[in-house]
């Protein structure tokens, strides 16, 4: 059955490999869906019409495996997305499965740890490249603590700053055209996390030595836990030119790392995101880092990633119906004091003007 709620690639939606591969494993309980090679997974993808895979390097990858296996697994995985139709729009790096990463990567107090994410992620930026991926997502998951007696948080910053602009020079070297997303989360699987919202990565990208390389993509559910409104996160990322990559999801605050269908939570939220995503005219992916619930099935598995993208349409319509309401306009064009400008420039005439205005409060 075929509607207007059908998915295009030109919507740009993509899913990770880790995804749709999820196996519903948790902390109390095993694997309940067996496992999803990544070329069925594509395949998949293909069939209920995504038009984008991303992934970390060891979703593709396996951690241990030599140059020739590699060499092969790649090769074997570009021909399956060719044939599924599907495109790698974003790539990134695994630095929290590994046991080596329990003390964290870039931030690691072991400087052959932090040498070796550094190492990692360049394979890894080789690996997106071969790929034809542009978005390069930095997500720090096991940079963080249980307890602050282990190390000084703002050293934790300094190595963190140290890895990324290390990471800008690669990419400058080896012309890759990475923008780099930087992913903040606030606590999940650490105690708490460096960088726990995107407003912390906002204030951090402007030190680093090649700012303009790098942006953020925020994670609804990411925000959701930290008990903010995702869409103000985002919005501030849009009007600093920052807005690199989006994770969409659905999250209840106060909640583990949910990662639910998108808008299966908080769709009033996922309204006023969509619409602001369509209003600003957002071109970037729509990745959806989520997983179907632990009591689903691989059909289930499509009907999660079917759903995403037929809700993210449903909202995008309602958007559009929004703005072309006549009554809803109509109360609209009535709210006082439209623009942005409030006072100007300052100049001291102006302001002996400001000082000496009476208002009407
Ligand atoms: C985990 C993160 C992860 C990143 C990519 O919570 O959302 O999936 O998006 O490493
Ligand atoms: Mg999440
Ligand atoms: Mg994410």
């Amino acid at each position: 059955m075929s509607d207007r709620y059908d998915p295009r690639p030109e919507h740009k939606f993509s899913f990770g490999l880790w995804t749709t591969a999820n196996r519903g494993r948790d902390p109390f309980g095993d694997s309940v869906r067996p496992s999803l090679s990544p070329n069925d997974n594509v395949a998949l993808l293909g069939e209920v019409g995504a038009w984008g895979v991303n992934l970390h390097d060891n979703d593709l990858v396996p951690i241990d495996a030599t140059a020739a296996e590699r060499d092969r697994i790649v090769r074997e995985f570009q021909s399956a997305c060719k044939a599924a139709g599907i495109v790698v729009p974003m790539a990134t790096v695994s630095l929290f499965f590994d046991p080596i990463f329990k003390d964290g990567a870039f931030t690691a107090n072991d400087p052959e740890v932090r040498a070796y994410a550094v190492q990692k992620t360049m394979r890894a930026m080789d690996l997106g490249a071969e790929l034809g991926a542009k978005i390069f997502v930095l997500w720090g998951g096991r940079e963080g603590t249980e307890t602050d007696a282990c190390r000084r948080p703002d050293e934790a910053v300094k190595r963190l700053r140290e890895g990324i602009d290390y990471l800008c020079e690669y990419n400058i070297d080896k012309k890759y055209g990475f923008k780099f997303a930087l992913e903040a989360k606030p606590n999940e699987p650490r105690g708490d996390i460096y960088m726990p919202t995107t407003g912390a990565y906002l204030g951090f990208i402007p030190t680093l030595a090649h700012p303009e390389m790098v942006g953020v993509n925020p994670e609804v559910a990411h925000e959701h836990m930290a008990g903010l409104n995702a869409l103000h996160a985002v919005a501030q990322a849009w009007e600093c030119g920052k807005l690199f990559h989006i994770d969409l999801n659905d999250q209840n605050p106060g909640r583990y790392d949910q990662d639910f269908r998108f808008a299966s939570a908080t769709p009033k939220a996922m309204f006023w995101l969509v619409k602001f995503l369509e209003d600003v005219g957002y071109a970037g992916p729509r990745h959806f880092d989520a997983h179907a619930y632990r009591t689903e099935d691989l059909n289930g598995v499509k009907d999660f990633a079917r759903g995403c993208m037929r809700s993210y349409l449903i909202l995008k319509d309602k958007a559009a119906r929004w703005n072309a309401d006549k009554e809803i306009q109509g109360i609209l064009s009535e709210l006082p004091g439209k623009g942005t400008s409030t006072v100007g420039k300052y100049s001291p005439s102006g302001s002996a003007s400001l000082l000496g205005k009476t208002f009407d409060r």
